[in-house]
């Protein structure tokens, strides 16, 4: 497989599916809900997706896509080459905001990911990894990150968590709140996660997350040494949804023995 070839397609289509959706704002968008009132969705997300998809099938046709909005394949395993793509992560701050919002795609090969992407579209800052080759920023490589404690960390986590719900004690996730410097939610997990990577955050956590949500930030974060798993502590198998965090290295297990408690569901 010609991973560097794969890459380097890759990064273009993304940037012109970015440029595609700057175009989008002259125009009129169409919103719409899904599971409930405040889970949205744009024909422009449905667009993005489907013009990867038509172009990763006509240029890789052995390729399986599983994508956000559904115009994929039905990806039960990881087996062969795997595009996991969310057109547009952070929805509602594309409609809200039109800013704060990326493309974040990730290729693995046989569960294993090879190729991750995060591009936030209106800041114009480009992520990307290439498995064993280092994490980058618009091509500036991101330096290894180190270990910082509770006490000097800053957290992306929803405030939503931090009231009674039906996933996590809120009380041990409240402690944590007090207990760090500080904490951010920025609406868009693929950008928590090129923060995370950039040292801008120290730990990203949410009790909901699909493989497309995370697929690009797993493999650009871990070749910083940040380490992601869901909240018991567990590899993310990027097929089904799940709880997740992403932290620097040692704060990951602090966070994780010290203030998840997790409810049966
Ligand atoms: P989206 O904008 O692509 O839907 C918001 O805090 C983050 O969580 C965004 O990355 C958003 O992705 C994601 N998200 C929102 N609702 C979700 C759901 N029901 N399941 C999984 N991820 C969700
Ligand atoms: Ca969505
Ligand atoms: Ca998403
Ligand atoms: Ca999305």
């Amino acid at each position: 497989m010609d991973w560097g070839a794969i890459d380097r397609y890759a990064k273009s289509l993304i940037k012109e599916a970015g440029h595609r959706i700057r175009v989008s704002f002259a125009g009129k968008i169409q919103i719409e809900t899904k599971a409930d009132a405040n889970d949205l969705v744009t024909d422009i997300d449905r667009d993005i997706e489907q013009f990867f998809i038509s172009r990763i099938r006509r240029d890789f046709p052995g390729h399986r896509i599983l994508g956000e909005e559904g115009f994929g394949d039905d990806v039960r395993s990881g087996e062969g080459v795997v595009w996991i793509l969310d057109p547009i992560d952070g929805t509602m701050n594309f409609i809200h905001q039109q800013r704060n919002f990326a493309i974040s795609l990730g290729i693995y090969a046989d569960g294993i990911g090879m190729l991750g992407y995060i591009y936030d579209v209106m800041a114009d800052d480009f992520y990307h990894a290439y498995r064993g080759e280092g994490a980058y920023r618009n091509d500036e490589r991101l330096p290894m990150l180190a270990p910082v404690p509770v006490e000097k960390a800053i957290i992306g986590v929803n405030a939503s968590w931090v009231t009674p719900n039906r996933y996590i004690e809120h009380e041990a996730i409240g402690q944590l709140v007090s207990d760090c410097r500080g904490t951010r939610s920025y609406g868009s997990a693929a950008i928590e996660l090129a923060h995370v990577a950039a040292g801008r955050l120290d730990a990203y956590l949410s009790m909901r997350l699909a493989p497309w949500d995370v697929a690009g930030g797993s493999v650009i974060i871990s070749e910083v040494g940040a380490v992601a798993s869901n909240l018991r502590g567990e590899e993310l198998d990027m097929i089904s949804k799940d709880t997740f965090i992403a932290a620097r290295p040692g704060l990951h297990q602090t966070v994780l023995d010290q203030y998840i408690r997790l409810k049966r569901t």
